[in-house]
């Protein structure tokens, strides 16, 4: 197996509680962490360690991070929210999770990026990973933030990220927008693989979407991942054009971040 102990936060969330399962077989141990348990499983099993930790905390992200060799970090707020919240899970979160690889020597990260860095690029455009980022809301600049730490923690420290900027990853396509950023868990988790072994990475951006027939992302800046999907939106076209179209000024048909873009203003003063 590739690593000794391998790190992933956000596991009890809708991905951590599916790569649980199929980060597996590349480490040893699979350190397991999330703000709560997760739901389905709260113990720990066979090859895992399960730490609850909130990623707010520095001192805890500093011990979660110590004795890992390499960091699939799913964690934080996964949807648009006030900035304050954002600003503790994911901001400091990223922060938290780059400090302890710098002080404990691991030198590869996984970032579970988000399309809504770029979400206010339109549907009718295409993009690879070096355009400027155009986030669609907190959530999204939280992303785009994370992008630049990890530049910034190559550049200075030397330690290699691969940022996915995953489009929709749920069991099923549910909607026409989906159609085009969805990737199945299969494809994801082959994604990360390839992030983790690939030698020198340096900072890569890549998308991540399944060989969906007509996609707005390009990935050729990411080629030496050597990443090959198996799965596509195909499979679901039937299902998804029954659903009624939407209007054609609805953000969900304009921006390639969809309803995001359209969220708040949130009132928290
Ligand atoms: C995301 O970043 C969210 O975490 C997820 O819940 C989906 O909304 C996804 O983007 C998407 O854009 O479909």
């Amino acid at each position: 197996k590739p690593f000794k102990r391998l790190l992933l936060t956000g596991a009890a969330g809708g991905l951590g509680t599916v790569l649980r399962q199929t980060l597996k077989p590349f480490s040893d141990i699979i350190r397991l962490s999330d703000i709560v348990a997760p739901a389905d499983r709260p113990k720990a099993e066979e090859g895992e360690e399960l730490i609850l930790c909130n990623l707010a905390d520095k001192a805890a992200v500093d011990q979660l991070v110590a004795g890992c060799d390499a960091i699939v970090h799913m964690g934080g707020v996964s949807v648009e929210r006030p900035f304050e919240e954002i600003l503790e899970a994911n901001i400091k979160g990223v922060f938290h999770i780059y400090e302890g690889a710098r002080r404990h020597g691991v030198n590869r990260v996984i970032f579970a990026s988000s399309n809504h860095a770029i979400g206010f690029y339109r549907q009718n455009e295409t993009i690879d990973a070096s355009v400027p980022r155009r986030p669609d809301g907190y959530y999204g600049l939280s992303k785009a933030y994370g992008e630049e730490m990890a530049n910034f923690y190559f550049d200075r420290y030397g330690i290699e990220t691969v940022s996915i900027r995953i489009g929709s990853s749920f069991p099923v396509v549910k909607d026409r927008r989906m159609m085009h950023t969805w990737i199945s868990a299969r494809d994801l988790t082959e994604l990360i693989r390839c992030g983790l072994v690939t030698p020198q990475v340096g900072h890569t951006i890549v998308y991540g979407i399944s060989d969906n027939k007509r996609v707005w992302w390009d990935n050729r800046l990411a080629a030496h991942l050597n990443f090959v999907a198996r799965d596509t939106s195909e499979l679901f076209r039937e299902q998804v054009e029954q659903q009624p179209m939407p209007a054609a000024d609805d953000p969900v048909a304009v921006y390639q971040g969809g309803a995001f873009t359209a969220q708040g203003p949130f009132e928290t003063l």
